[in-house]
C-alpha cells in the first residue's frame, strides 16, 4: 500500500500506535493520534509525536475525529474491539486494523510470525537471535515490546521476525507471514475473547491467509495445533520432544533431528541448551525448524543454540543473594506458563503468585503448587482468589500480602539458604504496573533491599 496523503486515525498512543503513527508520517501519511488516556502518562510518547508535528486529541475518544471520514483506523491492540468509539468507526464503515497489518507495505522483507499462549517472546528472541548471529539483518518486534513498524522501517532488512498476539491478529484481513509458527494453546486472555474458541479463531488468523508457497509451524504435542492443521493451505512442518515426526524437528534419546523428505539428521544434544525446561526445548526445537526452512546450515543453527541464554523476565536467573537463588518469570501472566516455570525446577520453589484478575481458574495451578512449591505467596487484586483455589487444594504453606512489595519482602523474610525464590504470578501486572517488565524489574530491585 501507497501511505502518501492517506488519512490515518490512530487510536491508542502506547508503543504500537506511537511507533505506527511515526513510520506512516515519514511515508506521507496524514496521521492524527487519539488516547483516551490521561496526558501527564502519556508524556512518552507524545514528545516523539509532537517531535515529528504529528497531530493527537488526548483524554477521550470525541466522535468529530471521524466526521472526515479517515481512510482506515490503526488501533492499539491493547484496546478491545468492542469499545464503544472502535463500534461506531466499524459502523460508519470505516476498516479498523492493527499494526501487523501494514508491515509488508512498510518492508517487504520475508515476515517469520510467531504467536501461542506461551513461549512466544523465547521463540521469537531465539530466532531473532540465530538469524542475527548467522550475518542475516533481521528486524525483531511486535507483542515482544517493541514496535514492529519502527523495528521494520529500515533499508537492506533480509528478514522480520514478528512476535504477534491474539490482541494484534483480531483486526487483520491480509496479513500474510512467509513462515508462521504456533508454539502452543491453552485458554489466556478470556475476559477480551470471552470464549476459548474465539480465542483460537484469533490465533489461528495467523496461517489464514498463507498459501502452498508458504510454511506453517506447529506443535505436534499440542491438541489444539492438531486440529486446527487442516485448515492450513502452507506446507506444515511440527516440532515434537517425545515422538517422532514426519516432517519438522523432533527430540529423540536427547538428541535433536531434523526430519524432511524420510531423512533424518542429527542437528545436535537437546542438552547443550543453556535455557532450562522441556518449554524451552521446544521453543528451541520449533526455531530450528525455521532455520532449516531458511536455509542456515546446522553449524550456524547450533551456534545458535549453544548461545542463546533467554530472555529478560522469562525464567531469568536474577542473582544468588545469602545462598538463595532468584528466579524473575515476571512475563508468566497466565496459570499454563507458571506451571511450565514451576516444571522446570528440579526442586520445590518458593513462589510468587498474583496480580490483576484476567478471569482464569486456579485450581490447576493450585495442585501444581501442591507438588511443586515449598511455599507460595499470594498478592495482589487475584490474592484472595488465589487463596481460595489452595484451600479448596488442601495446601497450607502459603501466606498472603496484599501487595507485590509486601510479597518479596516476606518471600525474603521466609527464605532459608538454597532456597529458589521464583516470581512467576501467574497473572496480569495491571493492578499495580503498566506492564509485566516494570514487574519484573521491580522485583530486580525489591530483592536488594
Ligand atoms: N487506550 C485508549 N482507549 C482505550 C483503552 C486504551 O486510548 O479505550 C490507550 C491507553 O491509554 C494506552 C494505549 O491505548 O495509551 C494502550 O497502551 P499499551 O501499553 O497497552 O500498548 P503498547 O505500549 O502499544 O503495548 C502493546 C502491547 N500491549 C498489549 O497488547 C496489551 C505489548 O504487549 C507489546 O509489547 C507492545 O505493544 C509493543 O508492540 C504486552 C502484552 O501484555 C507485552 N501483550 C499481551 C500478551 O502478551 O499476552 C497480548
Amino acid at each position: 500500500m501507497d501511505f502518501q496523503d492517506k488519512n490515518v486515525l490512530i487510536i491508542g498512543s502506547g508503543r504500537t500506535g506511537t511507533g505506527i503513527a511515526k513510520v506512516l508520517k515519514k511515508l506521507g501519511a496524514n496521521v492524527l493520534v487519539n488516547d483516551g488516556g490521561e496526558e501527564s502518562k502519556l508524556e512518552i510518547y507524545l514528545k516523539q509525536l509532537r517531535e515529528l508535528g504529528i497531530e493527537y486529541v488526548i483524554g477521550h475518544h470525541p466522535s468529530y475525529l471521524l466526521d472526515n471520514k479517515p481512510d482506515f483506523i490503526i488501533k492499539n491492540p491493547g484496546i478491545p474491539l468492542d469499545t464503544p468509539f472502535l463500534q461506531e468507526c466499524i459502523s460508519r464503515n470505516i476498516p479498523v486494523f492493527t499494526d501487523i497489518e501494514f508491515v509488508n507495505s512498510i518492508n517487504s522483507a520475508p515476515v517469520i510470525a510467531i504467536t501461542g499462549t506461551n513461549g512466544k517472546t523465547s521463540t521469537t528472541s531465539f530466532v531473532g537471535h540465530m538469524f542475527k548471529e548467522a550475518g542475516r539483518k533481521t528486524a525483531v518486534g511486535g507483542n515482544i515490546g517493541f514496535s514492529l513498524a519502527e523495528q521494520v522501517y529500515q533499508k537492506d532488512l533480509e528478514l522480520i521476525v514478528a512476535e504477534v498476539s491474539s490482541f494484534q491478529l483480531e483486526c487483520t484481513k491480509r496479513f500474510r507471514p512467509k513462515i508462521s509458527l504456533i508454539t502452543n494453546f491453552s485458554p489466556d486472555h478470556l475476559d477480551r475473547h470471552k470464549t476459548y474458541d474465539e480465542y483460537i479463531n484469533q490465533k489461528k488468523k495467523i496461517f489464514l491467509n498463507q498459501t502452498f508457497e508458504d510454511f506453517a509451524i506447529l506443535n505436534h504435542e499440542d491438541s489444539v495445533c492438531k486440529k486446527i492443521a487442516k485448515e492450513c493451505k502452507a506446507q506444515v512442518y511440527w516440532f515434537d520432544t517425545k515422538n517422532k515426526v514426519e516432517q519438522g524437528v523432533y527430540v529423540k534419546e536427547g538428541n535433536i533431528f531434523w526430519c524432511k523428505d524420510n531423512i533424518d539428521e542429527v542437528i545436535c544434544s537437546s542438552n547443550i541448551l543453556k535455557v532450562p525446561g522441556n518449554h524451552n526445548l521446544q521453543n528451541i526445537a520449533s526455531g530450528i525448524i525455521i532455520g532449516k526452512i531458511m536455509g542456515l546450515t546446522n553449524n550456524q543453527i547450533v551456534e545458535a543454540v549453544l548461545s542463546f541464554v533467554g530472555v529478560e523476565h522469562r525464567l531469568e536467573y536474577v542473582d544468588t543473594i545469602q545462598g538463595v537463588k532468584y528466579y524473575n518469570d515476571s512475563k508468566a501472566t497466565n496459570t499454563d506458563s507458571t506451571l511450565k516455570a514451576l516444571d522446570s525446577f528440579e526442586k520445590k520453589v518458593i513462589v510468587l503468585l498474583g496480580g490483576y484478575d484476567k478471569g482464569e481458574d486456579f485450581a490447576k495451578l493450585a495442585s501444581y503448587v501442591m507438588t511443586k512449591a515449598k511455599k507460595a505467596i499470594v498478592f495482589g487484586a487475584t490474592g484472595d482468589k488465589i487463596r481460595k483455589s489452595l484451600d479448596d487444594a488442601k495446601y497450607t504453606s502459603y501466606h498472603q500480602a496484599k501487595t507485590f512489595e509486601e510479597a518479596v519482602k516476606l518471600s525474603k523474610e521466609l527464605s532459608r539458604e538454597n532456597d529458589i525464590i521464583l516470581l512467576s504470578p501467574a497473572c496480569a501486572s495491571w493492578d499495580e504496573f503498566d506492564n509485566f517488565e516494570e514487574r519484573g524489574k521491580a522485583f530486580k530491585e525489591l530483592i536488594y533491599k
